[in-house]
């Protein structure tokens, strides 16, 4: 990955870094809703569907070879911890637009995960240049129990739009609520309004 370039996401500069509500932890916890997803790459495939000219779906071995970035980012988990400084590689939300032509009537996306989880995201949050497609994290090879192969990570809103165990990605006319969306969360999830739960 010679070609890689390290994209700091903007929220690294702010002059508060810790969004209200949050502490600030060493660890780097596991959550998620049920079982931890064993992925066997020659059987997985990335699938980009919805309201695209043409479907188009990738082995893993053709995903790896697209080309890769690098994102620093901080994570915000609605739970109320942060931690800071963490670096991605993979590939771009950008570059899907490389891979399919998206349909003019398409202004969201659902990511779909190995096992059932999904997330909901509008195009304007999912293509902002820090968000990542990650098959790796601080220069390792994500662990399974962290969405190996590939996880997507969206620094600017809480953690659990950043979908684990991602096998696809949904183009979408209108908003619908994913997994946790649709279990109390905010349909957007912004953590510097602290837009944690569905009521506000
Ligand atoms: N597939 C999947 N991805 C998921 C979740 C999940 O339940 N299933 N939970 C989310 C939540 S709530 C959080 S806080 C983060 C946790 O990621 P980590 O286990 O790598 O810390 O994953 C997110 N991605
Ligand atoms: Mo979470």
């Amino acid at each position: 990955m010679e070609d890689e370039k390290l994209i700091r996401s903007p929220d690294m500069e702010r002059s508060q870094r810790v969004p209200p509500g949050q502490q600030v932890t060493d660890d780097m916890p596991v959550l998620h809703h049920g079982p931890v997803q064993r992925v066997d790459v020659s059987k997985w495939k990335f699938k980009i569907t919805g309201l695209v000219q043409k479907k188009v779906e990738l082995t893993f071995d053709q995903f790896k070879s697209l080309p890769m970035v690098k994102v620093a980012s901080d994570i915000h988990c609605v739970t109320g911890w942060s931690k800071l400084d963490n670096t991605w590689e993979g590939v771009s939300t950008g570059e899907i637009k490389t891979l399919v032509d998206i349909l003019p009537s398409a202004r969201f996306v659902m990511v779909h995960s190995v096992g059932g989880f999904t997330t909901n995201l509008s195009m304007e949050d999912f293509f902002q240049p820090d968000v990542i497609f990650a098959v790796r994290q601080n220069g390792e090879p994500i662990a399974p129990e962290h969405g190996f192969p590939v996880r997507l990570v969206v620094p600017r809103l809480y953690f659990w739009k950043s979908a684990k165990w991602v096998e696809g990605m949904e183009f979408m006319e209108s908003d619908k609520p994913g997994f946790w969306e649709s279990h109390g969360y905010h349909i957007r999830g912004d953590p510097w309004k602290e837009e944690r739960y569905d009521y506000q």
